[in-house]
């Protein structure tokens, strides 16, 4: 059955809005019966916002769900009943849960137990926190959606990573970096917008997939967002933080570098300067004052031209931890970014390389940090390409904290025109081996906390949402918002199980279509990245906006971002022995996987090497040939995602159904735009005929 959506239905405008939240009843008679049975009345026991959120929740939901309208209780009854609360607080409790199953909860996490009492059915949904509880209740009705017996139910899970955030790189003119689905949701006109709809539905998706922070305006902070941190514009922040709170979802800011100078009219910002330590220690001691749980600042600096210490002799450490003083007594964070590199190379050079720069720059401050201080590192040493190898920092970087950052929004991966569920990528990149502490060091359990010490760790996305009644743009985008979600809270989840529930929840469970609709999304990366750039090099798109293919875009440019293509070969060598020496920063045996053009991992072959175009691939072809015949496949791929999906028409709501169709009718037009020139690129360069003689131009 479809949600909420059958064709021409008078709700049609809004499909896509509640995305996997848009609950539908269920029709069979016997899976009704036996979840009503649990759910005639809630209680809490406890007084707190968030529980209150939990039960609304809840009430929405089993409403929608199940048709009824369970009754609020002050004092269990003889009924059934769903208990909403926090172990250690509410007595009730301790009669329904035993000491070993209190003890698996960690702080985050919950238990949901179903118990037949003398008194009735009780559904526990409890935690060691509010956030555990709301977590739960969440969970209890996607349960329910995806019709999972609850009978005999008993179940905890704790999330895998402390720090669950997303990163909004909004302006507050409205406009949003990087952004492919409409305008901001928070900003317009240089103000906070009059109304929050969009921002408190917005916390409810993120709370449901268990989000629980989030950083409110770009990282490249403008002159009106710097303002965020004054007396002017921080109650908006706090009615702002005030939504996310009662979703347990705790507010960051992004702040500029220079705010002593150009706010506060100090002659310096040099993180060593007294003045300057009390002018953030006033403001921190203003932004708490409004935000008593404000959860910290994000911090680009000395990156693509935004202020930092560099410019006073300082290093990132004394930078970051100037901020973090500040901070330390209220508990809040600097989260400091690792995204820091020469954005004003001279492509002539050839050593000076790009990939090395992150590294380089933070390796040698490892253990310099404060305890309050994560480095936020980008998954891959570029810049969220479609495909990168992991960037050598994890796993390095022992005595610091550090968090991973991804991209949700679809930058280089085809800006939600494109379909690209990078659900796949991500759990690459959680499974890759550091080999740190030896084998098993994986990223996910770095981030985790689990193979260093460190006081705080996690992971962080860039949003793909924007004010599009479907928020992203392309629907089926969402499944990456709600995909980062459940990777942050449980990595060993597979992309394909996070798919199939993404769709049970938000469209339908029919058979056929989510047969279709996963094999589009599972194919898609790999589609993508077929008929864009070959083996690793990335790049090759249009300069400033980053959509379309342009071979040379990047290549006589400032951004060290190039692929040194001539008449002989392609690829950058980046080997110790012979190159730029970045492999060498992985530990062994990694590094030596790497360095070895005939034992790397082909496709990240023109990362680490300059290969001929005659080199003989694994797969018996050559490096021309593969270039040819893997763009040739991923623009028929590409035409051959809209062949499935319009094979779904009389299955799928008519309005959905042009949507989608329409973003892969584009997709495949410019897939075969990619392929064409991308082949014929390298034919002119290489003047090797394609071997099934197919066009090129
Ligand atoms: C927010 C890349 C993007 C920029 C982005 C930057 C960053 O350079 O193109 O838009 O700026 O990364 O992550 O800071």
């Amino acid at each position: 059955m479809m949600r909420k959506s059958r064709p021409n239905d008078k709700n049609d405008k809004k499909i896509g809005y509640d995305c996997w939240l848009g609950y539908s009843k269920i029709e069979d008679a016997d899976v009704l019966q036996s979840y009503t049975q649990w759910c005639q009345t809630i209680y809490v026991p406890d007084n707190s916002d968030m529980l209150a959120t939990a039960a609304v929740e809840i009430k929405r939901g089993i409403k929608a769900i199940l048709g009824i309208a369970p009754v609020m209780i002050k004092v269990p009854e003889k009924k059934s009943s769903i208990i909403l609360g926090i172990i250690g607080r509410s007595s009730c409790l301790a009669d329904l849960l035993n000491n070993a199953e209190i003890s698996c909860i960690e702080n985050e996490g919950y238990i949901i137990k179903a118990n037949n009492t003398k008194y009735g059915n009780r559904l526990i949904v409890a935690g060691k926190s509010e956030n555990g509880v709301l977590y739960g209740a969440f969970v209890l009705l996607r349960m329910m959606q995806l019709q999972t017996p609850i009978d005999c139910l008993n179940i905890t899970e704790n999330p895998s990573n402390p720090l669950r955030m997303i990163d909004q790189w909004d302006n507050m003119d409205g406009s949003i970096e990087r952004g492919y689905a409409g305008a901001s949701i928070f900003y317009k006109n240089n103000k906070f917008k009059k109304d929050s709809k969009r921002i408190f539905d917005y916390a409810r998706l993120l709370s449901s997939i268990g989000i629980n922070c989030i950083v409110i305006n770009n990282v490249n902070v403008h002159e009106t967002e710097m303002k965020l941190i004054s007396e002017e514009m921080l109650p908006y922040v706090a009615s702002t933080a005030e939504i996310f709170r009662k979703y347990g979802i705790g507010t960051f800011l992004c702040i500029d570098y220079s705010s002593p100078m150009t706010m506060g009219k100090l002659s310096s910002a040099d993180p060593l300067d007294d003045a300057v330590k009390s002018w953030w220690k006033e403001k921190v001691e203003l932004i708490y004052k409004h935000i008593p749980d404000f959860g910290g600042f994000l911090v680009k600096a000395d990156s693509e031209f935004r202020p930092g210490p560099f410019t006073y002799g300082r290093n990132h450490a004394e930078g970051a931890n100037m901020l973090a003083e500040a901070l330390k007594s209220y508990g809040g964070l600097v989260i400091w970014r690792c995204f820091v590199y020469n954005c004003r190379q001279d492509w002539r050079d050839r050593f000076t390389d790009r990939a090395n720069a992150a590294y380089d720059n933070f390796m040698p401050l490892d253990g310099e940090f404060a305890d309050n201080v994560i480095l936020q590192i980008k998954n891959g040493p570029m810049d969220f390409q479609v495909r990168e190898p992991v960037s050598p920092l994890f796993g390095s970087l022992e005595n610091t904290n550090c968090m991973l950052e991804l991209q949700i929004t679809q930058e280089y991966t085809g800006q939600q025109k494109h379909l690209c569920y990078l659900v796949p990528q991500w759990k690459e990149i959680l499974d890759f081996d550091t080999y740190a502490k030896g084998e098993g060091s994986t990223v996910d359990k770095i981030i985790g906390g689990a193979v260093f010490e460190q006081t705080h760790s996690g992971i962080a996305a860039v949003s793909n949402i924007g004010d599009d009644a479907n928020w992203t743009g392309h629907d089926l985008a969402q499944a990456n918002l709600y995909g980062f979600g459940r990777l942050a809270w449980k990595p060993s989840l597979s992309p394909v199980e996070i798919a199939e529930e993404w769709i049970r929840l938000t469209w339908s469970s029919n058979p056929k279509v989510m047969d279709v609709v996963v094999s589009i999304l599972m194919d898609s990366w790999s589609i993508y990245e077929k008929y864009t750039s070959p083996l690793g090099i990335g790049w090759m798109v249009n300069p400033g906006h980053h959509y379309g293919p342009n071979v040379d875009g990047y290549e006589y440019s400032l951004w060290g971002t190039y692929h040194r293509a001539d008449h002989t070969g392609m690829g950058i060598d980046r080997s110790v022995g012979s190159g730029t020496g970045y492999t060498g920063r992985y530990k062994s045996p990694v590094s030596d996987k790497y360095e070895d053009m005939n034992n790397c991992p082909e496709e990240l072959l023109l990362f680490f090497h300059r290969v001929p175009y005659k080199y003989m691939l694994k797969s018996g072809k050559t490096l021309i040939q593969h270039i040819y015949d893997s763009h040739f496949e991923g623009a028929e791929q590409a035409l051959g995602l809209v062949q499935k999906w319009e094979g779904l028409k009389s299955m799928i709501p008519s309005e959905l159904y042009v949507r989608v169709q329409k973003r892969l009718e584009v997709q495949s037009i410019d897939a075969r735009e990619w392929c064409d020139v991308v082949n014929s690129y390298f034919f002119r360069k290489s003047g090797i005929e394609d071997e099934k003689g197919r066009t090129i131009y």
